[in-house]
């Protein structure tokens, strides 16, 4: 299995984050991925620079408003980073995604990262991981926000998309609900968004990821909520996430993307479920058993000193 990676992302480094009215330190350090890279580098896996896609990928799923807004923004920038002030001419939605000096190329070169990943699918691949850093799938078509610019996942299916012409799936097995990647595809009939994640009458993004929420006109049938209380454990899980997988395995994709967030871990900072590395070997297995050619694609998972072993776990029931 592949593995690509771009450093680049280490410059952006958001200090600070409201939350509750209280500035606390930014949860989306640099280390949280740095740390996996190392993991797999020493493991013996091939770790990828991907070559360089450009501006234009961006655009299959961000307005021309938002990505010029985030540019303008991002180069402006001279000491302290920037919060949005007035919602609507600022495209960020929280107040947990400073716009940085860096943050701009930073998710430039995520997206670089799972297009890389994206062509060695294409190539005949079966498992490629995308370690993308800054995360996506809170991004919308003209937001970013949870720390998310531009959304790798939904980049990286109408990439394949435009290269293969075919239905796509993408699980989001983040802790937090991808309100970003839902939005996208929400009328799309070719792209199956399925999601398993903290309740969001409790939990961040709060705004989407109900059951109810099934898709809108040719979408209506093609977009799966499973949310689940705080402190979900292992085997409820799991029991959850083969009904997802039936949703996935009853619409056959050509392809799977999987929006893998490691926030759901017991030790995780941000997240509220109890996950050990046991599950996430299971994860894995059940995800194997798809048996379809599948991008990993890193979105959060804030514990650093506990993330590379999560990894470790996955890969070891998926590959
Ligand atoms: C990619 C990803 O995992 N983004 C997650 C963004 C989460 N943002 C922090 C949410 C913290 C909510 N604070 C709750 C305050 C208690 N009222
Ligand atoms: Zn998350």
């Amino acid at each position: 299995m592949n593995v690509y990676y771009d450093e680049g992302h280490s410059k952006h480094r958001p200090l600070k984050e409201l939350d509750a009215g209280l500035m606390i330190e930014n949860a989306d350090k640099p280390e949280r991925v740095t740390v996996i890279m190392k993991r797999l580098l020493e493991e013996g896996f091939n770790i990828k620079k991907p070559g360089y896609y450009g501006i234009s990928y961006v655009f299959l799923v961000h307005d021309a408003e938002y990505v010029k807004w985030l540019g303008t923004k991002s180069k402006s920038i001279n000491q302290r980073e920037y919060f949005p002030e007035v919602f609507g001419y600022d495209r960020i939605f929280d107040t947990g995604t400073p716009v940085t000096r860096e943050c701009f190329e930073a998710a430039k070169g995520s997206v670089n990262v799972v297009l890389g990943a994206a062509d060695d699918l294409l190539m005949g691949e079966r498992i490629v991981y995308a370690l993308c850093r800054p995360p996506g799938h809170h991004a919308s078509v003209s937001m970013g926000g949870g720390y998310c610019y531009f959304n790798n996942a939904a980049i990286a299916a109408r990439y394949l998309q435009s290269k293969c012409g075919c239905n796509i799936a993408i699980l989001d097995l983040d802790f937090h609900h991808g309100n970003g990647t839902q939005e996208i595809f929400y009328e799309d009939e070719t792209v199956l968004y399925v999601s398993v994640h903290g309740d969001p009458e409790i939990f961040y993004p709060w705004i989407t990821g109900r059951e109810n929420e099934i898709g809108r006109n040719k979408g209506i049938g093609y977009n799966f909520n499973f949310p689940l209380p705080g402190e979900t454990d292992g085997d409820s899980y799991l029991k959850t996430l083969t009904f997802a997988i039936n949703e996935i395995n009853r619409f056959r994709p050509v392809f799977l993307l999987v929006s893998l967030g490691l926030d759901t871990h017991c030790d995780d900072p941000v997240g509220h479920f109890s996950l050990t590395d046991e599950v996430y070997s299971d994860i894995g297995r059940l995800l194997k058993a798809i048996n379809l050619p599948t991008l990993i694609i890193q979105e959060g998972g804030y514990n650093s000193s506990k993330n590379p072993a999560a990894v470790i776990a996955f890969l070891k029931g998926i590959l």
